[in-house]
């Protein structure tokens, strides 16, 4: 599947990934190649169109990684737009209640059937113990064929074929998943060929006597486009929780798997991949965008290279932190390069003992932003010298930054703690013996709250 749009995004991006400099032509060239990669691919127009802008975008914005070429750099803005542009993260499935419910809708012949037996077979996998509902009553050979499924994967299936109420159906077979101690219930509905009022109501009864935990749309993937106005129907009637896009081993194109996400705003939950009971996948957007891109090496250097800056600049920073000549100027740089490395918490986990720091209760890194602010508001002498900040300098600080005397107070006696221990050799004892940490923990937690500020208690020595 997808071959197609793997080659045609493979020779886009290969005649950019050797390209040692990212211009604005280069850029427009490569992304009006996707476009029209993912036009034949059968992408919804508007995805398309906010896709490339937030590739060029963002490709333009990219800070050089010197040990990846600029084309290399473009691929993996290509994969991450692609991963955002399917949801990001996997969508697990919620069940809650017990016995929780999973409902299949869908138009006849997408899959319900099938999907409903190897969703079971998967739960079971999981330890759970599912129970089978036949609930397409209109066509005995389907009630057949769900039976045959589940003798197949030797999971109870309930069924009634005198029933003609679906609601009544569901609700016994609830009844039934209690005594036979099931705890996951799955209800095969009835399709048709296109959305028709009497199925829809038909649907919404049966939502509404057994409130289902999940309701799983399932749509062929080979109906491309056409698929997105039956989720937007079924959708509007009921309100569905996850899709499951089958038949991906077919000749798809791709694109509802790719722009379904973000077109009805509901998670594809599962990949059908075949015939075979096993051929259920969990969708993950990056694995998604790895295979459709067949890239994934040139991604994980990327990704890699990108890791390795992050901490070279950690490291200076670090060195910096125990240096001597630690003033307010270096602590407001510092605070502003953490926010661009991914906070301070990957900073603390090079320090010794920065772990125990971010694990203090009260610890607040939020608590910086205030910080930024008050330090922002002071002058290079201030900055300097923090001793010169008497009465009016405060008031004056505390007016540009929107921020409390008590608050900057509270900032400067922790600067001044702070100084004084980053200032002894025995820093790095101290960390690791976590003295330090818990009077960091304590100013920065009250700091948000703007409490008053007590000096941290002396604690026993940790072992
Ligand atoms: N190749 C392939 N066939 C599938 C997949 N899922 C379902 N099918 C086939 O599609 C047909 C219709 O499936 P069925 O479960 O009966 O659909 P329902 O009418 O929605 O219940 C059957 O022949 C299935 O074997 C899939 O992921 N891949
Ligand atoms: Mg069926």
């Amino acid at each position: 599947m997808f071959e197609n749009l793997t080659g045609k995004l493979q020779q886009a991006l290969r005649k950019i990934s050797g390209q040692g400099i990212m211009s604005e032509s280069n850029i427009s060239e490569a992304t009006q190649e996707i476009r029209s990669a993912l036009i034949d691919a059968d992408v919804n127009y508007n995805v398309i169109n906010e896709f490339v802008e937030d590739v060029k975008r963002e490709a333009l914005g990219a800070e050089v990684i010197q040990t990846v070429t600029p084309g290399q750099q473009f691929i993996k803005v290509v994969y991450d737009k692609l991963v955002s542009m399917m949801g990001e993260a996997a969508a697990p499935l919620e069940l809650k209640k017990s016995p929780s419910v999973i409902m299949m809708i869908g138009l006849h012949g997408s899959g319900k059937t099938t999907s409903s037996a190897k969703i079971a077979a998967m739960l079971r996998k999981q330890n759970r113990r599912p129970l089978l509902v036949a609930a397409d009553i209109y066509r005995p050979a389907a009630i057949d064929q769900l039976e045959i499924l589940a003798r197949e994967i030797e999971i109870p299936v309930y069924s009634d074929r005198n029933s003609s109420s679906v609601a009544d159906i569901a609700l016994s077979a609830l009844k039934r998943a209690r005594e036979l101690n099931c705890d996951t219930v799955i209800v095969d509905t009835a399709g048709r060929l296109q959305i028709d009022q009497q199925m829809i109501s038909e649907l919404v009864s049966l939502k509404q006597s057994v409130s289902p935990d999940e309701i799983l749309l399932v749509a062929d993937a080979a109906l491309g486009q056409q698929a997105v106005s039956v989720v937007d129907s079924f959708n509007k009637a009921l309100g569905i929780s996850g899709m499951i896009l089958t038949k991906l081993d077919g000749d798809a194109r791709g694109g509802s798997a790719l722009s379904m996400r973000k077109v009805t705003g509901c998670p594809i939950k599962f990949v059908g991949v075949g015939e075979k009971i096993a051929d259920l996948d969990v969708f993950h957007p990056d694995r998604m965008a790895s295979r459709i891109l067949g890239m994934g090496d040139i991604v994980s250097l990327v990704e890699k290279a990108a890791e390795e800056i992050d901490r070279k600049e950690a490291e200076k920073l670090r060195d910096k932190l125990m240096s001597k000549d630690f003033d307010l100027d270096d602590f407001l740089t510092q605070l502003r390069q953490m926010k661009k490395i991914g906070g301070i918490d990957s900073i603390l986990k090079m320090l010794p003992g920065g772990a125990q720091l971010s694990a203090t209760p009260g610890f607040d890194a939020s608590a910086l932003v205030g910080m930024e602010a008050m330090i922002s508001s002071m002058t290079p002498k201030e900055r300097a010298n923090p001793e010169i900040i008497d009465f009016s300098r405060k008031k004056r600080i505390t007016r540009g930054s929107a921020r409390s005397i008590q608050e900057l107070n509270e900032l400067l006696t922790q600067f001044q703690t702070m100084q004084k221990i980053l200032r002894q050799t025995s820093l790095i004892k101290k960390l690791m013996s976590g003295s330090l940490l818990p009077s960091l923990g304590a100013g920065m937690g009250s700091l948000k709250r703007g409490s008053n500020y007590t000096p941290p208690k002396k604690k026993k020595r940790r072992r």
